[in-house]
């Protein structure tokens, strides 16, 4: 791949936050890093351990392989491999290797002298996977809680787990987690569209500086958040909708464990109606 004139100029040693100049380099396009090493040693174990797990179960489909965690009986302690530790295993080298994945970030953000603000919001996505696998089945006393990795089967268990509580619908954090998903949806139709409509004209006609999209947007609807203000509203409604799914599946068993139409009788009971 060509590298960019820039691009040469900042493949300087520096910056890491462990190793120091130990694994300070690039491969191809590829910033390396200690945590590099570690994401691909993650994944190496990993992926093999889903393969092995595929070879020993009945199908190679790949909808239809599944790697399904311990049974409830094993508790939070170590199953057989065959009987849940290899999903064990998996969950280990996926935290691991997305962990990784946000660190080697980090350290790529620092060697440029920028903030940390994409693998903080990674974070969110990591921290939303690790409350399903890691800190909501150790709320409940058994790994058998965590989903299982397979394509169809990690569906089953959404529709499972959702049913177990009547109807997830009426679960308030999922309503506000769904919402933040919307209108992040909203809000990058909008962005995408208003930046081309403005930076990318047709051949010939002028390209728009950023007056015109906040006039836009005034013309329209009477307020811009402004060019740098959407970037915080996106990172903000994203980050939001990870964060509030991660509570609205906390909530289902450790805090909650009715039906979720049921958590609304508090309303019911107002003593206003
Ligand atoms: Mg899921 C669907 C992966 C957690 C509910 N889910 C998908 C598929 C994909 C997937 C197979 C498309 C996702 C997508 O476009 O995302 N899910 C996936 C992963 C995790 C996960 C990797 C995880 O946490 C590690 N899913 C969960 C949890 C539920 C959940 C348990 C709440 C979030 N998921 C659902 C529902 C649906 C999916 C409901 C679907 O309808 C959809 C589907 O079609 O299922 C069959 C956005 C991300 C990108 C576009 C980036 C690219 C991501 C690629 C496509 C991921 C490939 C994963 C690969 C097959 C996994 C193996 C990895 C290798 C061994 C290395
Ligand atoms: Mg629901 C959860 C929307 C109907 C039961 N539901 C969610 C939330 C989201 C949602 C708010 C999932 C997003 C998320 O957690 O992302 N549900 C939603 C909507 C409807 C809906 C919009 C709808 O009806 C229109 N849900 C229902 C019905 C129930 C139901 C009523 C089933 C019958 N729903 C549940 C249950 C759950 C949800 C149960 C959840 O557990 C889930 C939730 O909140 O989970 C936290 C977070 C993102 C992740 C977890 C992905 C993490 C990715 C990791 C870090 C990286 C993966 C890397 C990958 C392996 C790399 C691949 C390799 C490369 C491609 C090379
Ligand atoms: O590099 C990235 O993007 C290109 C990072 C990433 C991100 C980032 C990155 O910077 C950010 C800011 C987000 N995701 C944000 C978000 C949203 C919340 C803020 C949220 C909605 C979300 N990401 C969701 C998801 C989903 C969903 C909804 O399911 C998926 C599938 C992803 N994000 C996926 C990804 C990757 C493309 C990338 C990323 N989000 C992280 C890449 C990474 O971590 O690479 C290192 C790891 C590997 C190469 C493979 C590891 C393999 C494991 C060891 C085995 C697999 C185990 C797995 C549990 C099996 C699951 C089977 C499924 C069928 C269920
Ligand atoms: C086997 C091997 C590869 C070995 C390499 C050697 C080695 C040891 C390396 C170690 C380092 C290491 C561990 C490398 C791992 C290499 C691998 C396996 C990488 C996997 C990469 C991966 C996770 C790919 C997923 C791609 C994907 C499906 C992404 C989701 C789709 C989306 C949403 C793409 C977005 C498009 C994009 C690029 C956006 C970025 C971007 C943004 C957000 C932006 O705002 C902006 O404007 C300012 C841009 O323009 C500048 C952007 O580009």
């Amino acid at each position: 791949m060509a590298m960019l004139n820039f691009e040469r100029r900042y493949r300087v040693r520096g910056g890491t936050l462990v190793g120091g100049d130990l694994f300070d380099f690039w491969v191809g396009p590829f910033y390396v890093g200690f945590f590099g090493v570690t994401t691909f040693i993650f994944t190496a174990v990993g992926v093999a351990m889903i393969v092995y797990g595929a070879a020993i179960g009945p199908t190679w489909d790949p909808w239809a392989i599944n790697i399904a965690p311990p049974d409830l009986k094993y508790g939070l302690g170590f199953a057989p491999l065959k009987q849940g530790g290899l999903w064990q295993i998996i969950t280990i080298c996926a935290s691991g290797a997305f962990i990784s994945w946000a660190l080697r970030q980090a350290e790529i953000a620092r060697k440029l002298g920028m903030g940390y603000h994409v693998p903080i919001a990674f974070g969110f996505a990591i921290f939303a996977y690790l409350t399903l696998v890691l800190f909501r089945p150790l709320l409940l006393g058994a790994w058998g809680y965590g989903f299982p990795y397979g394509i169809m089967s990690h569906l089953d268990w959404v529709s499972n787990t959702g049913y177990q509580y009547l109807h997830f619908h009426y679960n308030p954090a999922h309503m506000i987690a769904i919402s933040f998903f919307f209108t992040n949806a909203l809000a990058l139709a909008m962005h995408g569209g208003l930046i081309l409509s403005a930076a990318n004209p047709p051949k010939g006609k002028p390209v728009r500086e950023t007056e015109y999209e906040d006039t836009f947007f005034r013309d329209a609807i009477g307020y811009s958040i402004g060019t740098l203000g959407i970037h915080r509203l996106g990172m903000f409604l994203a980050v939001s909708a990870a964060f509030w799914s991660a509570m609205c599946i906390i909530l289902s068993g450790p805090f909650w464990t009715q039906g979720w139409p049921e958590w609304w009788n508090w309303w019911l009971n107002l003593p206003i109606w």
